[in-house]
């Protein structure tokens, strides 16, 4: 098997539902792994449980719950009584892609208090139970646009700058631990990213990748997966990747 190492570990992935975490939590499965899946939507934990346990015999727990409730992530994380081997820090979304002076302050605070704020929660009360156990590793969903803005990204590219300043600090707080930390720096991946980002309009989510190829979800599970089988001397600190018709946030070449 590819991922041997993956066998038997738990792993905790936030926002399992949909997108990137849904196809890490299939293929952290098929490399034997046990899971905790958490997000809002109880219904679909229920339904990826179901469909994952007839596929693979691997213990699963799911936890219901806002991310930007931060006493809600340390109650998930208290009622965890396996060890947790790896956080997949992925529960995100960017809202709206509005110009400074005209966004939304709501937008702004849910991308803050999810991608940021919700990221450091979760990090806090696991990496405390970690170092307990001086094992564990950390991955945190970046982006490019955590290492270029662009035009309407202030907010979002903000959040995405600070995971990557977050992952830098975190390995530096656990220095001399054997624990590790990683990102994992995506550019356009067809999700449900874009549909929640335009609030719902199909028509212009669709417009993102259009006449071109995206990455999908399972192409950044596989690098998640690289990433956590490494040897535990490997280190992963960040993969940029984005698909091959993309060459930065705003560079996209379309067929015609
Ligand atoms: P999706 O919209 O498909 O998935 C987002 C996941 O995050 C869902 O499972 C959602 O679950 C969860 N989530 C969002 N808000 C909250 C919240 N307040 N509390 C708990 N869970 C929450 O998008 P992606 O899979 O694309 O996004 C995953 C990560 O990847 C994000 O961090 C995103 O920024 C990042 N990324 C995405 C890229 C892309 O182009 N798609 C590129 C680079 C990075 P639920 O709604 O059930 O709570
Ligand atoms: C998601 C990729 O380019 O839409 O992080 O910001 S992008």
């Amino acid at each position: 098997m590819a991922f041997q190492r993956l066998k038997d570990q738990w792993v905790l992935i936030t926002g399992a539902t949909s997108g990137i975490g849904k196809a890490c939590a299939f293929h952290f499965a098929e490399a034997g792994s046990n899971l905790i899946l958490t997000g809002r939507r109880k219904n679909r934990l229920k339904e990826i449980s179901k469909e994952i346990g007839e596929h693979y015999s691997v213990q699963i727990e799911t936890f219901t719950f806002d991310i930007r409730d931060r006493e809600a992530c340390k109650k998930c994380v208290d009622a965890i009584s396996d060890p947790i081997d790896i956080l997949v820090n992925n529960a995100g979304l960017a809202s709206g892609k509005d110009p400074v002076d005209q966004a939304d302050f709501e937008d702004w605070d849910k991308m803050i208090d999810t991608n940021i704020k919700g990221l450091l929660s979760m990090t806090r009360f696991v990496s405390e139970k970690m170092r307990k156990r001086n094992s564990g590793h950390i991955i945190n969903i970046g982006s490019i646009a955590g290492h270029e803005a662009y035009a309407g990204g202030s907010v979002y590219c903000a959040t995405k700058h600070a995971v990557k300043a977050i992952t830098q600090a975190t390995k530096m707080d656990l220095h001399g631990t054997n624990i590790r930390v990683s990102a994992v720096s995506p550019g356009l991946v067809d999700t449900e990213f874009s549909e929640v980002r335009f609030h719902g309009d199909r028509d212009a989510a669709e417009t993102v990748y259009k006449n071109m190829d995206p990455l999908t979800a399972d192409d950044i599970a596989e690098i998640i997966l690289f990433t956590a089988s490494r040897p535990p001397h490997v280190n992963i600190m960040d993969t940029i990747v984005l698909p091959t018709a993309q060459s930065s946030s705003t560079m996209v070449h379309r067929s015609s």
